[in-house]
């Protein structure tokens, strides 16, 4: 019997019901719909002990914005483990100050069957929340007002990859940086928009053709958008002829 995917997305956040739309649509919706995964909200005012339910505090120091309490989050964070599936989990604090994100940060968290999420609002948490949580995160160099919508960039793009999520006409596999490439283009019906033709390689139905033709133009996307990616990148021969024949192109083009 083959084992069914199970994965835990644990996010503790003071806005859950950001999440609604979330759980519902597409192929997140349904990978959640088949019960492959389980999305478990913690909502750190539900660990409040005053009557007002204070999740926040004036910053030490001064300065403007409130800082949340060690206390509701800790709790939070208590709460998630318990609902983890196995000692294979994460603690993951989203914050602009985090490691970046990456296609292989994301396939590493794959390997686990368990993340909890925390969704920071205000001006951020208690430093010393670092000593309950595993690492910190980012989706990129800008701020949100929550760690919520990270959270769901984070959820998703692990989804994708779950095995048996996505069918061949949406696979990840053809995605970008899954190959360390950006994606190549893609042309669809009518063969002829006004003066705008597709590339005849796409119309010869020699699949050769085509995968070097889409091969080269990852190239040239991401030699042109992405540089610091191909320098990254070990280059089969093929590739490094095909890089060459781009660069000899640009050339040409800025005579
Ligand atoms: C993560 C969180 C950007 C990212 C975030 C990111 C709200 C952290 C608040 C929350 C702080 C703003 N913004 N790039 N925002 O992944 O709690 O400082």
């Amino acid at each position: 019997m083959t084992t069914k995917f199970k994965y835990n997305f644990n996010v503790i956040s003071l806005m859950p019901e950001m999440f609604d739309a979330f759980e519902h649509y597409g192929v997140v919706g349904r990978a959640f719909k088949e019960g492959l995964v389980k999305l478990n909200l913690i909502n750190p005012r539900d660990f409040t002990q005053d009557t007002h339910r204070t999740v926040d505090d004036r910053p030490f120091g001064g300065g403007p914005g409130m800082v949340m309490t060690l206390e509701p989050l800790i709790n939070s964070i208590e709460k998630a483990k318990s609902l983890s599936l196995s000692k294979k989990n994460k603690v993951i604090h989203l914050s602009p100050r985090g490691q970046l994100l990456t296609q292989k940060k994301i396939d590493e968290l794959l390997e686990l069957d368990s993340i909890t999420l925390i969704s920071s609002r205000y001006e951020g948490v208690d430093e010393r929340l670092s000593n309950w949580f595993d690492e910190e995160l980012s989706i990129g160099d800008y701020v949100t007002s929550g760690g919520e919508l990270p959270a769901m960039v984070v959820i998703d793009s692990l989804i994708r990859q779950i095995p048996g999520v996505l069918n061949d006409s949406e696979s990840a596999s053809q995605d970008s940086f899954v190959n360390g490439l950006l994606d190549h283009p893609s042309y669809t019906r009518p063969e002829t928009y006004e003066d705008f033709k597709v590339p005849e390689d796409l119309l010869t139905g020699d699949h050769e053709k085509i995968r070097v033709w889409r091969l080269k133009e990852s190239i040239r996307l991401t030699l042109l958008n992405r540089p610091e990616l191909l320098a990254e990148r070990l280059l089969t021969k093929e590739e490094s002829r095909l890089l060459d024949e781009v660069k000899k192109e640009q050339e040409q083009d800025t005579l």
